[in-house]
């Protein structure tokens, strides 16, 4: 195929839809395009520039007479400037507001016909494409892109359900670095030595932003049932607006001694390492890329049946799908899992299959790479 000039446009804080941005923008690379991040911070993932990675700062100037900063006006300036500067072939955005309504702005300040990819992600449609103040400018976005692609089948039904673009929508899912998530039993050990847990005690982990849809009163609840039939630890990765909430909630249960609240990591594979199950109990999830890194490191998911989750986790295969707010199916599911050995041991290789054949990056950059041709070809 021919080398591409790609435009990425994305979320650069901590977030999965920054973080597939940057590792399909480093895959790319990887191929020989040359790829341009136009964001307004260096996406955290993007440890490296090079010659065909490059990051073009959207620089936001406030003024007394504004009330917000101007963001998505600043960044449809840079993208029309960096599409004549750089010559792009194709515009890639991630999360639909106001990515996609600012990179049609950008074409058409332009002066440009530069095809323009939006993915939608989850809440850009499960919860901003229910905002009456956005849904239709989320399906303006939508159609004024040439093709639209989803994470999961469940998004993509969400968005025709709640938005009725008038637009094909494709389904892409997420993948994950697997150079970054791997098993690592010397990290158990050093993860379990530094909480201070024996090799045989059970630990759960739950990563998160910590925001209302990640459910994570439930996940403390479940965990309080799971403890009374069995000592376990449940180590809780990340932070978010709903922490102070979730450590009131862990003294009312009365369960200290067992929850470790780590904060925000760096060395999340590591944690994940030493963990035996996750507990990933959202009530709305387009995909949940956490699920695939736990499976990369050898970590069965318990997951809701909601959103994408049923068709990251297979039930009873690399994890169990449970109902929403059942606490007692929650232990039921954890405690089944890890009685058996040799049942918890073929549970860790599908996890790993799983986050190694069905979700491989591969398949997904041959999928992006096979839809930038058809846009270009048009
Ligand atoms: O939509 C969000 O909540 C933010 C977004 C993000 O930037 O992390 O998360 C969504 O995109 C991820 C990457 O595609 C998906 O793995 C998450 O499931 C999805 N979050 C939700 O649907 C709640």
């Amino acid at each position: 195929m021919k080398r591409l000039n790609i435009g990425v446009i994305c979320y650069p804080t901590v977030g999965g839809s920054g973080v597939v941005a940057t590792e399909l923008g480093k895959k790319m690379a990887a191929r020989g395009h040359s790829v341009h991040f136009i964001t307004s911070e260096r996406p955290f993932r993007l440890t490296q520039l090079s010659d065909n990675v490059q990051f073009h700062r959207v620089e936001i100037e406030g003024y007394s007479v504004f009330q917000y900063p101007p963001y998505d006006i600043a960044l449809a300036n840079r993208i029309a400037q960096v599409i004549q500067s750089e010559a792009l072939d194709v515009l890639h955005v991630h999360y639909a507001v106001p990515h996609a309504i600012a990179a049609t702005l950008g074409r058409h300040m332009a002066d440009s016909s530069i095809p323009i990819v939006t993915t939608l992600h989850g809440t850009d449609v499960t919860i901003l494409g229910e905002q009456v103040s956005l849904k239709d400018t989320v399906r303006y976005g939508i159609e004024q892109s040439d093709r639209t692609t989803a994470v999961s089948e469940a998004l993509r039904r969400d968005t025709y359900r709640l938005i009725a673009p008038d637009a094909p929508i494709d389904v892409i899912y997420n993948f994950i670095d697997h150079e970054a998530y791997y098993v690592d039993d010397e990290e158990r050990d050093s993860v379990r030595r530094e909480f201070g847990f024996d090799e045989k005690e059970l630990v759960f982990i739950h990563v998160s932003n910590f925001r209302e849809v990640k459910r994570t009163d439930y996940v403390l609840n479940s965990f309080a049932h799971i403890l009374k039939e069995k000592k376990a630890h449940l180590l809780l990765v990340g932070d978010g607006p709903e922490m102070d909430e979730r450590e009131k909630q862990v003294r009312h249960l009365g369960i200290e001694p067992y929850v470790h609240f780590t904060g925000k990591r760096t060395d999340v594979r590591s944690l994940l390492n030493a963990s035996d199950v996750m507990l990933h109990l959202s009530d709305k999830e387009a995909f949940g890329l956490v699920i695939l890194e736990a499976f990369a490191c050898g970590v069965p998911v318990i997951g809701t049946n909601v959103g994408g989750i049923p068709e990251v986790i297979e039930h009873d295969r690399n994890g169990r799908i449970v109902p929403l707010d059942d606490e007692q199916a929650v232990v039921r599911a954890a405690l089944s899992l890890v009685e058996s050995p040799e049942r918890y041991a073929s549970f860790q290789r599908e996890a790993i299959r799983t986050a190694q054949t069905t979700f491989h990056e591969d398949r997904m950059v041959d999928a992006y790479e096979r839809v930038y041709e058809d846009v270009l070809l048009r």
